[in-house]
């Protein structure tokens, strides 16, 4: 979907700011899409994990594989279903640079530009890991590995740059066990500990806009090794090298269950300054004892305000790294387990909400964030036709109260006397076929609050 900056227009009575270079800049705004928020026409709950997240302002992700993409069922749930994608494989230095400074971005490219298709988030994984490393790499010496390090992550970066939401800069640099040290790897061996450093400075550089990531596993509770993440992050936010999150992946089984504490270790985290993410999120199990771990995750995300996201580690159990584990939230046959009631729950969603079951004329509606500047954002919303064709549509968006509206386009707006809330209607995009969608757009001046403002449900005639 492209704005066109042909049908920009100023909302009603307010001053026009110079916002063309939002909509020059808008298509890669566009590429780095924040949540899809999804609200029926008449159900007041979101129905859908995306949808329901996003009206917590978070997104909900899956892990993804390029070659799965093309099994019908495969791409209509990830559609369906969630707003953001990790590439399960296919980014990481073994697929993308097998060979020194020969770049294959195929499989990668094929997840980014269906994710995009969509407005899904991408988080991009991984680009410094010992592991699902070339031979090459292991074999060249310090001065060598250190540029070719840095070619890595700049040309990668740079070939996604203004699509990739988050990056895992570095993948689990740190041991298990009680000691909270480096683990051995030809970065960490050859190197030294400053790797990390060099890798995140060099990231900021290749791509200012994505938020910079660390990304490990068994931190996810308070330990040894993520009290040493943490004096990590907290040194290098004391120090100003830049890290924007951390990802707690969440791999969990019997042996490794949801700690009592995972809450409570996001929040110490969150309180250093930087966003957390859950990357990785799988649970061994089944029915309701699943259920009630995958609950307790989803709790604890929306308990800490700056939980940006969860990311399950796949979509069907059968494509799940660990599939005899049936840990996910959809079986076999994408049929919804407990787990994923559960989660939809946690969320706030639920009930019917799916916008046109009932064969009348329902719409709804999704937003994204698209750009962002220093003092303004611009947001989007996409209303899609329920099952039967509409010939109109209004959608109510509330400011936050700090926030006004600079410009609005692909629409009719007029406001409610506190200034605070646009109806929306269409400018000669009304008329939607069944399924079909449009979308309006706007400029918030956020006068320091970047929150989303709440979009109401869509309203088909
Ligand atoms: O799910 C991935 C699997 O298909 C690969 O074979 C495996 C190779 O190491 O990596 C899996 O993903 C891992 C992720 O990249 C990093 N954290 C642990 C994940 C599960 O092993």
């Amino acid at each position: 979907m492209v704005i066109d900056a042909c049908h920009e227009e100023r909302a009603d009575q307010r001053p026009r700011l110079p916002v063309r270079r939002a909509f020059t800049l808008g298509v890669a705004g566009l590429l780095t899409a924040a949540g899809v928020l999804t609200l029926a026409g008449t159900a007041s709950a979101a129905s859908t994990l995306g949808g329901a997240a996003a009206a917590k302002g978070r997104y909900f992700g899956a892990a993804v594989a390029a070659n799965h993409l093309g099994e019908g069922q495969y791409a209509a749930t990830l559609d369906t279903e969630f707003n953001a994608v990790t590439p399960e494989n296919e980014m990481k230095w073994e697929s993308v640079e097998s060979s020194r400074n020969s770049f294959n971005f195929g499989a990668a490219d094929q997840i980014v530009s269906h994710a995009q298709g969509k407005s899904m988030k991408i988080r991009g994984h991984t680009l410094v890991w010992h592991s699902q490393l070339p031979g090459w790499v292991g074999g060249l010496g310090a001065t060598d590995l250190r540029s070719a390090m840095n070619n890595h992550i700049t040309k990668v970066m740079q070939h996604y740059q203004g699509k990739i939401y988050a990056w895992d800069v570095v993948n689990e640099a740190f041991q298990d066990g009680g000691s909270g040290a480096r683990r051995s790897s030809p970065f960490q061996d050859k190197l030294g500990d400053g790797f990390i450093e060099e890798a995140f400075r060099t990231a900021r550089a290749a791509d200012p806009n994505a938020k910079l990531c660390y990304n490990d596993y068994n931190t996810d509770g308070q330990n040894a090794k993520s009290n040493a993440v943490y004096a990590m992050v907290k040194d290098f936010k004391a120090r100003g090298v830049p890290i924007d999150c951390v990802g707690f992946q969440s791999h969990f089984n019997s042996q490794s269950p949801v700690p009592g504490d995972y809450q409570q270790n996001l929040q110490r985290f969150a309180d250093l300054g930087v966003d957390v993410q859950i990357t990785e999120l799988d649970i061994e199990g089944s029915g309701s004892a699943q259920a009630d771990s995958y609950r307790r995750v989803t709790q604890a995300c929306l308990a800490v305000s700056r939980c940006t996201g969860i990311t399950v580690w796949g979509i069907p159990d059968k494509y799940s790294w660990r599939a005899s584990g049936t840990p996910l939230l959809f079986d076999d046959n994408y049929g919804k387990k407990p787990a994923y009631d559960a989660v939809l729950a946690a969320l706030g969603g639920g009930g019917d909400g799916g916008g046109g079951g009932g064969g009348g004329r329902s719409c709804t509606v999704s937003y994204a964030e698209t750009q962002r500047w220093g003092d303004r954002f611009n947001g989007q919303v996409t209303v899609r036709a329920g099952s039967s064709a509409i010939s109109g549509w209004t959608v109510t968006v509330t400011l936050r109260s700090a926030q006004t509206v600079s410009a609005t386009w692909n629409g009719s707006p007029s406001w409610d006397s506190s200034g605070k809330v646009m109806t929306m209607k269409p400018n000669g995009n009304g008329n939607l076929g069944a399924g079909a969608s449009t979308s309006f757009g706007f400029t918030v001046m956020a006068n320091g609050d970047w929150s989303a403002p709440t979009i109401g449900s869509c309203t088909a005639s």
